[in-house]
């Protein structure tokens, strides 16, 4: 018996994809809804449902007391919290603990660890995982910070310790603009996070998103399940996202994953985890670790035949993962196109209600969506409406298979990014594989000039 009941502390899509796996084990679910959702189909499909606050999310999907007591009520003995809202709350995962239930996750220790991105940079850096040339730990004044900018050579990028997803960052070209990259990147960090530690590192121009996909159980058993290339992003915001990464080779793939399982094994990491790598010139440097089940790990579950779900909750009742990094393989080409709902230019959101509704479908074709025909797109959430995920023997037949499912989806009513994609797919550069984390910035201006 893996857990009696576990409570989904998420919404959308995502709390959708976790009772599926729930309901494939056998155990029954419990959803949380603001006032704002309670006709969300999240509600609609779980075998509970408790409201736990108004819609705005400090009040509901991240009110902790909230969700504790819905947990204790209903009687579930394990809480997962999909990404985004507690997911990387350390004291959440600790409260949650101490109230005897089950954190579908990594130990509170290890997210403290991985949200302090300095702590997180020294633990792998001890562990034999490449990182950018930069300041060994935080940089504690604007001498000191000449002083490592000389040494790397500029430009030098000036990151908060507390930061993650690009907040907090400033570029410093030259010795004579560290001083105001310097003090904004303080400033803004203070106001941000609270925190006004921060770290240097050499500023690579023209890197690519790769991030390595890992679990771990709690027997020292620890497996990736290869990379997905995230450079497709705006303001920090992933848009498209590939499995394998069009610019690396299976030999490349075998060498970064063995870096990474060793060192999570050392580190006794415990669940899914993912690390996050810059990629130029032939050379990973890790940046981020991210502690939570991410957006896009379907593009991995597809390559790979995994159930990231599943899996996790297996590793958090305690089993082995019952198979080795040799079992593990990856077949064909996987894409995933985030649709939000939002003008495809400008990306202003665009909530309300969804007239008509048409998913696609066939082989190779996965749709994780909480959406339906009549549901109203609230405003106070992520604007992420759907997932359309492919998969194909190869990255031609793929981006293919893309477009037919692209040209099939019908989201009335509200305006979506879907647009948008049927225009990045049919790029021959994008085609070819060939684009850095700045390659979606450029073709967004580009278009807007035409
Ligand atoms: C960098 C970088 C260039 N050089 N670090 C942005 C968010 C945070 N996760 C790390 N980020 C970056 N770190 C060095 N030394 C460029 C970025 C970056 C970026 C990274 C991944 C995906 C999209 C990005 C968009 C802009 C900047």
């Amino acid at each position: 018996m893996l857990f009696q009941k576990i409570l989904i502390a998420n919404r959308g899509e995502i709390a959708l994809r976790i009772q599926r796996a729930c309901r494939e084990l056998g155990i029954p679910t419990v959803a949380v809804h603001s006032t704002a959702d309670a006709t969300a189909m999240h509600v609609r499909l779980a075998d509970e449902s408790v409201c736990i606050g108004p819609p705005a999310a400090r009040d509901s999907y991240l009110n902790m007391a909230a969700i504790l007591s819905a947990a204790t009520i209903t009687g579930a003995d394990a809480v997962h919290p999909g990404y985004g809202f507690l997911s990387e709350n350390a004291s959440f995962a600790e409260m949650v603990e101490a109230h005897g239930l089950t954190f579908i996750g990594p130990s509170s220790a290890h997210i403290r660890m991985m949200g302090d991105k300095i702590a997180a940079k020294t633990a792998m850096a001890s562990l034999g995982v490449p990182l950018v040339p930069g300041s060994p730990g935080a940089v504690a004044d604007l001498d000191e910070a000449r002083a490592v900018s000389a040494r790397i050579q500029y430009p030098v990028l000036i990151k908060a310790a507390a930061g993650g997803g690009g907040r907090g960052m400033r570029v410093a070209g030259s010795e004579d603009k560290l001083e105001e990259a310097w003090s904004q990147a303080r400033t803004e960090a203070r106001a941000a996070f609270g925190n006004d530690a921060v770290y240097i590192e050499k500023y690579l121009d023209r890197p690519r998103h790769i991030e390595m996909q890992v679990l771990a159980d709690s027997h020292g058993g620890v497996v990736h399940f290869g990379e997905r290339d995230c450079s497709l992003q705006r303001r920090h915001q992933k848009v498209l996202e590939e499995a394998g990464s069009p610019a690396l080779d299976a030999a490349a793939r075998d060498a970064l994953g063995e870096t990474v399982t060793a060192a999570l094994m050392k580190l006794g990491y415990r669940n899914a985890g993912t690390l996050e790598f810059l990629y130029q010139d032939g050379q990973f440097a890790f940046i981020e670790m991210n502690t939570r089940l991410q957006v896009e790990h379907p593009v991995t579950e597809m390559v790979c035949g995994v159930d990231l779900v599943r899996e996790q909750i297996r590793i958090a009742a305690g089993q082995r993962l019952g198979y080795t990094q040799a079992d593990v393989s990856f077949v064909g080409h996987a894409i995933e196109c985030r649709i939000n709902a939002e003008d495809p230019v400008t990306f202003v959101p665009d909530p309300g209600r969804v007239t008509a509704f048409h998913a696609p479908g066939g082989l190779g074709v996965r749709v994780d969506s909480a959406l339906y025909a009549g549901y109203v797109v609230p405003p106070y959430y992520d604007s992420l409406i759907a997932k359309l995920i492919v998969h194909a023997p190869t990255r031609a037949e793929a981006i293919a298979r893309m477009r037919r499912s692209l040209a099939e989806f019908a989201v009335l009513g509200i305006k979506t990014t879907l647009p948008l994609h049927q225009r990045i797919i049919e790029d021959p550069s994008f085609q070819a594989g060939d684009y850095t984390i700045h390659w979606l910035e450029h073709f967004m201006a580009a278009q807007a000039a035409e």
